[in-house]
């Protein structure tokens, strides 16, 4: 027999119904609907090789609507990624299997971010597509040569998210993003005209992307809309008319096959309407072997490039592959440990902010793969750096990107920048609004990725632009998230020493906290280690054995600082612990968090900021020193006043336990 479309786009379909069914719990409406198209891209357009998952200049697929997960694993499976077996689909959404109910990234090879969140993996994708060029910038189109597919539904177009993403993958002409719009009318509600009555195609149009507008389930229509797509020289939306659950006799075109198990009479009378008599799980070896031959495909085009890869002037490719493999270049301490020496000896005072744009002015020129960048503010964030060229439509060789006023947009832009590979992203705006990024940073963390956010203006003490720009619970919810670095350095030093931390920190994104006012020098002797790096450390020893000990961060140092001095004058000896990264401090020994925060003495936390989180280190009979409520709008000086946040305040808090 020979193998048609419909026997692959069909296979797709039956893993899906089936896999969902045994879990009795799942998405198969749209990986039944958008089958036929997929097909068409694994088996015609996509490079790839399933044998060679890291491949560099594979293309990168995001399957945005990550709800259809069994698309993505169907197609893993079908051509021939080891990690997805036919027991994997069988174990759909089970503890322990690599096919969790979405996408996830690190779980298996070929998945190339972790989707769910709708509207995220589009803007990821804008964010890999943006690397490819950077990256292609850098070491030729020789080695760096590919495109980025997205499979998006109406979930992901509505997001807001999208429209960022999209106005600024149109305005960089980021002409190798091709997304795929399951066009089906179809959300969870009902149609999506409950909601929505935007027209994609002309949205998309005003962005300035290429629009096409097909039927999804006419293979051939689909390959000339993606080949076109492929030639133009900008991005590219091919709205694919599409039935969710396409097959299925009574819920095709229904709200009721998007996130349910179709159930066993809908999946009998799907395999007649289908012509598909096999049994579950059952994929014919005609079928299969045809799916494996397409997977195939791209193993030439594989060697071919490890021929141009090895082509390379040696001194070149060892950059690529350091670059790709995310190894920081060979001697890049030299020059931040040059720049802590002038610290020590010129002992600054300066924004904290400041103190980070001259750490940069150290780092960039060498670790050539770090790519910086603000959302519209980066004569605060400090994140530009001389001779740092913007990055342009047409022009990529820069080392600024430029993202506008759009941070969600920004922080997904980077995490698909550091997924790609070649590429360490840092980027800056207010940490007030970090609220705005905060579900791309959340997917950072769980993704392991190093992305690093500037985020400046941390607390009253940016003075006079008010509560709506003054973040009071923002520490404490950015500390929420697991595995995110938040740093709140108190001076040059300790802010040389977070960027070193952030730059090694491979698997962890870091939130660098910083200040808008200036801030004396605290770390005022030379130090072989990185103190911060073990989190927290005894900045300041107590005078004798210690009663007190008080705990702050960044600005709020040299508050306890003078608190300890004024406690002095009073006969309490206090001791003072910088807590720059609570998450690094947690991971120390039992043995050495218990030093620091002293045994048998009274403590008192100073941030200015809300109290959340600091009970654990100052325990039941600590006090906190901090903002109860927002801010207000007034000169710094008068803020730390107003709130009571002093070093007096500090004292008396801590005479009252003593
Ligand atoms: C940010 C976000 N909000 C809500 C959801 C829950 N959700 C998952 S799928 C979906 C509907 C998506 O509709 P569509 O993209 O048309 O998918 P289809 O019904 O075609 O499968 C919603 C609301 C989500 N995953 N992410």
């Amino acid at each position: 027999m020979t193998v048609d479309h419909k026997d692959l786009a069909n296979a797709i379909r039956a893993l899906t119904m089936d896999a969902v069914q045994a879990a009795n719990s799942g998405h198969p409406g749209m990986p039944m609907g958008m089958a036929d198209v997929a097909t068409i891209l694994f088996t015609r357009f996509l490079k790839y090789d399933p044998t060679a998952p890291d491949w560099p200049d594979r293309d990168r697929f995001v399957l945005s609507a990550g709800h259809g997960s069994m698309l993505l694993y169907s197609l893993l499976y079908l051509t021939g990624y080891e990690d997805i077996t036919i027991s994997e689909i069988k174990n759909f959404r089970q503890l322990g299997s690599k096919t969790a109910g979405h996408p996830e990234y690190g779980e298996a090879a070929g998945i190339e971010m972790t989707t769910g969140p709708l509207g995220q993996g589009l803007a990821t994708a804008v964010g890999m597509a943006l690397a490819e060029r950077m990256v292609a910038a850098r070491f030729g189109d020789d080695v760096v040569d590919h495109h980025t597919y997205v499979v998006a539904g109406d979930g992901d177009l509505m997001e807001g998210v999208s429209h960022e993403a999209a106005s600024f993958a149109g305005h960089l002409g980021l002409s190798r993003l091709i997304v795929l719009y399951d066009d089906n009318n179809i959300s969870i509600d009902g149609g999506t005209g409950l909601a929505w009555s935007d027209d994609v195609p002309a949205r998309f149009a005003a962005y300035g992307w290429d629009t096409s507008v097909v039927d999804g389930h006419d293979p051939e229509a689909v390959a000339a809309a993606i080949k076109t797509a492929q030639a133009r020289p900008a991005p590219s939306l091919i709205a694919c008319k599409t039935t969710i659950a396409y097959g299925a006799p009574t819920k095709a075109g229904t709200a009721a096959s998007h996130g349910a198990a179709l159930g066993e009479d809908e999946i009998k009378g799907t395999r007649e309407a289908l012509g598909w008599p096999h049994a579950p799980f059952d994929i014919p070896d005609d079928i299969l072997a045809a799916w494996r031959q397409a997977g195939a495909r791209g193993a030439a085009d594989r060697v071919a490039w490890d021929g141009r890869h090895g082509a390379l002037e040696a001194a070149v490719r060892a950059e690529f592959d350091r670059a790709m493999a995310g190894r920081l270049p060979d001697g890049w301490k030299t020059s931040i440990e040059a720049f802590k020496t002038k610290m020590i000896a010129d002992k600054p005072a300066q924004a904290s902010r400041i103190s980070s744009g001259a750490v940069l002015e150290a780092l960039i020129p060498v670790v050539p793969e770090t790519i910086g960048g603000s959302a519209d503010l980066t004569g605060s964030v400090n994140t530009r750096v001389p001779n740092m060229a913007a990055i342009e439509a047409g022009s990529f060789a820069g080392r600024y990107v430029h993202y506008g006023i759009r941070e969600f947009g920004m922080a997904a832009a980077m995490n698909g920048m550091a997924l790609h590979g070649g590429i360490i992203p840092y980027a800056g705006t207010f940490l007030v609004f970090s609220d705005y990024l905060r579900p791309a940073l959340r997917l950072s963390a769980l993704m392991k990725q190093r992305v690093i956010h500037v985020l400046t203006h941390d607390s009253i003490g940016l003075g006079e632009d008010g509560p709506t720009h003054q973040p009071v619970e923002h520490l404490a919810s950015l500390r929420a998230i697991p595995n995110v670095n938040v740093f709140r350095p108190a001076d040059a030093i300790e802010t040389a020493e977070c960027w070193e931390l952030a730059l090694q920190s491979e698997d962890t994104p870091s939130a660098m906290v910083l200040t808008r006012q200036g801030l004396p020098a605290v770390r005022t002797e030379a130090s072989a280690d990185n103190l911060c790096a073990r989190g927290g450390y005894v900045l300041s020893s107590a005078a004798g054995a210690a009663r007190v000990t008080l705990l702050a961060t960044g600005s709020e140092i040299s508050i306890a600082m003078d608190a300890q001095k004024l406690l002095a004058a009073d006969g309490i000896a206090a001791s003072v612990v910088s807590m720059p990264c609570w998450e690094l401090f947690d991971k120390q020994s039992e043995t050495y968090r218990k030093s620091v925060l002293g045994a048998g003495t009274v403590r008192v936390a100073v941030e200015a900021g809300v109290r959340l989180g600091w009970d654990q280190y100052v325990g039941s009979d600590g006090c906190f020193v901090g903002m109860t409520g927002f801010g207000a709008s007034a000169p710094a000086k008068d803020l730390y006043k107003h709130f009571n946040i002093t070093s007096e305040a500090v004292a008396q808090a801590a005479r009252s336990l003593v």
